[in-house]
């Protein structure tokens, strides 16, 4: 590595110049600049977390009419039968319309598919809010967008309350009671005892979301109580992350019921024939979501009917959800915004910048059927290189090389200065949307820090003198600069191809790495092949959507850094388990380890100004673009959350609570595609009442 420097050096001599006064110097760093003014639309209403909903019992229950039939044809047990003791009941307070009506369906498209039903042995449902709907957890975060600060804490769900220990080492939690699953099989510790055992902490299954034993503590043990409680013990005090880690995405028990025959330990074939026992054209998959899938035409459709078992009601005692049908249409992510302007879909997180104009022209016209909000700027793109240089992923000669390349600071400097965020940014959209992101935590979060974030401006001087001092010069004069052995350096960027947002994104960085003299060449593929490739460390850099962590912090805290072998999606350890931190990573280690250990809300945020500071002055990723997503959904729907952002603790489809929304009687469109029916047994069709 240091060959072609020497070399340099001894041309700078002959010619009389020292080496040091040939490297020009690198621009300096600087604060981050100020983003373009762009506020949310709608501001939301803040209220405590009791506000939205409590778990009691109610005097009495209803449900649709059409329900009640089965209930007369003895299809069904009574609905007061179905419910738990102490349902969930949402406040009608809290409800921007109200109590609503029964009736009527939610039209989503999405751009994935669908692999399969066993989210617990990580088969992705095609995302776009259909696991969200179906894959309850034990508590929930998306709503914490309505929350006030000071009673900022994941809400009850599954999980109806918890309490710690006085010494904070264990967590003893109570579960609804009497919940059942929407084939009628009862929710209990059963299910707990089994996602626990045999999905985390069981090395050969790895859930959707990629929940380990780490993400909820190394060291961390489960007992068992009783039918509803359980408890958890940790080996640091008051970890409190463990609450956001038991909402959506993690702990989000599966039906042991249906789960546990396939599993090997319990008499199941293989771990490959678990993964694969729940194909997605097997329908009336047991959830304890609000909506059952019933049908799936592959490519085109995916129904799913009402759950006559949801464990959810309202103050007047309705049975949720108030709509009876949700679809979604097997699309693209491009086509999902098109198609809500149009009113031929009814929801759609606006994600990707080169729709912002035309959609905001269409849903600007007082006839358009659906409206738009802008939120806060929480949508982020960051270029993360593979840091692991003991193996991860299997490199070759050149992969390997390249990854000692991006330990090195100057390298990954290069980067930093060689991108042009504005360009970026507006190739995407002109106007006051994108701003100039430095990475790690986004401004959008109550944690971030602008005094701590370290920003290398577009410099391609500087660019290249980082290429300079990280010992990599064109040799052969083609305009490459050359590895050690003479090669071109080449480096390999995955990227999602699901969205045209990742690939202009990314095509942006090739064009300007290539004025630097770095060859970049495009891995693009397909979402659950993108997820596989980056999860499997088959790449030298990739370009990432942030996921929920650097825009909350609190959810997904884990992934913030290595913190395990397999949390920070940059590094994972190699298939011995080592993972090889370079030192300011492991800083962030101590970082996140310090927020964790701690209760009080100032020792939190001096970790996290440290944390943001290791991040963005070290170059961990490269931030490209940031900007504000925009809710669109249709008109006709009621108890929309005001200032429901897109993206926070989580995605839109949780965040509006889609099961308290509702369409009054006289706006229903008839678009339900199985009226009347609900889910059959498992593999089986749809029943009707009579
Ligand atoms: C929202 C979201 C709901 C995943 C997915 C998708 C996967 C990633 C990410 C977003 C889609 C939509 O995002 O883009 O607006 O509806 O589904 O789950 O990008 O490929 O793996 O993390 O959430």
């Amino acid at each position: 590595m240091i060959y072609p420097l020497r070399r340099a050096a001894l041309a700078a001599l002959l010619l009389g110049v020292s080496a040091t006064a040939m490297q020009a110097e690198m621009m300096a760093a600087t604060a981050p600049p100020d983003a373009p003014k762009f506020d949310a639309q709608v501001e939301p209403v803040y209220v405590n977390r009791s506000d939205i909903a409590e778990f009691k019992a109610l005097p009495a229950y209803s449900e649709p009419a059409w329900v009640k039939a089965f209930v007369d044809a003895g299809k069904l047990p009574p609905v007061a039968e179905r419910l738990p003791k102490e349902p969930m009941v949402y406040k009608t307070a809290n409800m921007p319309d109200g109590n609503g009506v029964y009736g009527d369906v939610m039209r989503h498209v999405i751009g994935g598919r669908p692999e399969g039903w066993n989210f617990w042995a990580g088969q992705t449902y095609g995302w776009g809010g259909i696991d969200i709907a179906l894959v309850e957890c034990l508590t929930r975060t998306g709503p914490l967008f309505e929350v006030n600060a000071a009673d900022l804490q994941p809400m009850p769900n599954l999980a109806k309350s918890w309490e710690w220990a006085e010494d904070g080492k264990s967590l003893t939690v109570h579960l609804i009671e009497g919940a059942k699953w929407s084939d009628g099989d009862p929710f209990d510790t059963e299910d707990i005892d089994f996602y626990w055992n045999d999905v985390v902490m069981d090395p050969e299954v790895t859930p959707l979301m990629g929940a380990s034993q780490e993400t909820y503590g190394v060291g961390t043990t489960l007992d068992i109580i009783d039918a509803y409680t359980f408890k958890m013990n940790f080996t640091t005090p008051f970890p409190e992350a463990v609450l956001y880690a038991m909402a959506y995405g993690n702990f989000c028990p599966g039906p042991s019921h249906v789960l546990k025959p396939q599993h090997p330990k319990y008499g199941g074939k293989s771990y490959a024939a678990f993964h694969d026992a729940f194909p997605a054209d097997m329908m009336n998959f047991p959830v304890m979501g609000a909506w059952v899938v019933v049908e799936h035409r592959p490519d085109d459709i995916i129904v799913t009917r009402r759950n006559p078992y949801y464990w959810k009601v309202d103050e007047s005692g309705q049975q949720l959800p108030y709509l009876d049908e949700v679809q979604y249409r097997l699309s693209t992510w491009g086509d999902r915004d098109v198609q809500a302007v149009a009113g031929t879909g009814d929801f759609s997180n606006l994600e990707q910048p080169e729709n912002f104009v035309e959609s905001l022209k269409k849903a600007a016209d007082p006839s358009s059927p659906a409206r738009l909000a802008f939120g806060p700027r929480s949508i982020g793109y960051q270029l993360f290189f593979n840091l692991s240089a003991n193996g991860w992923g299997e490199p070759d000669a050149r992969a390997q090389a390249v990854r000692e390349l991006n330990r090195n600071l100057d390298f990954r400097k290069t980067v930093t200065y060689a991108v042009d965020r504005q360009r970026i940014g507006d190739s995407l959209v002109k106007g006051p949307f994108t701003a100039l992101y430095a990475g790690g935590l986004l401004t959008s979060t109550s944690y971030y820090d602008p005094a701590s974030t370290v920003f290398y401006p577009f410099s391609l001087d500087s660019a290249k003198e980082a290429l300079k001092a990280a010992g990599l010069e064109d040799t052969d004069g083609n305009g490459v600069v050359n590895l050690p052995g003479g090669e071109d350096l080449n480096v390999t960027l995955l990227v999602n191809a699901d969205y045209a947002t990742d690939k202009n994104v990314a095509e942006g960085v090739v064009a300007m790495m290539a004025d630097v003299g770095v060859k970049v060449t495009l891995n693009s593929l397909a979402g659950k092949d993108y997820d596989n490739a980056r999860e499997g460390g088959k790449h030298d850099w990739y370009i990432r959507r942030n996921d929920q962590e650097f825009v909350s912090v609190v959810q997904g805290i884990s992934r913030l850094a290595p913190t395990g072998p397999a949390t920070a999606t940059w590094h994972y350890a190699n298939a011995k388990g080592e993972l090889d931190l370079l030192p300011y990573e492991q800083k962030l280690v101590d970082d996140i380890t310090a927020f964790n250990s701690t209760q009080d809300a100032a020792t939190r945020a001096d970790a996290m100004k440290d944390y943001q500071k290791t991040f963005t002055e070290n170059v961990n990723a490269v931030g490209l673009t940031a900007y504000p997503g925009a809710l669109i959904i249709n008109k006709r729907f009621a108890n929309i959350p005001l200032g429901a952002p897109i993206f926070m603790y989580n995605w839109a489809e949780d965040n509006i609570i889609r099961e308290r929304v509702f369409v009054p009687a006289d706006k229903q469109i008839g678009a339900e595609l199985h009226p009347g029916e609900l889910a059959g047994k498992l593999g089986e069709g749809t029943i009707k009442a009579e």
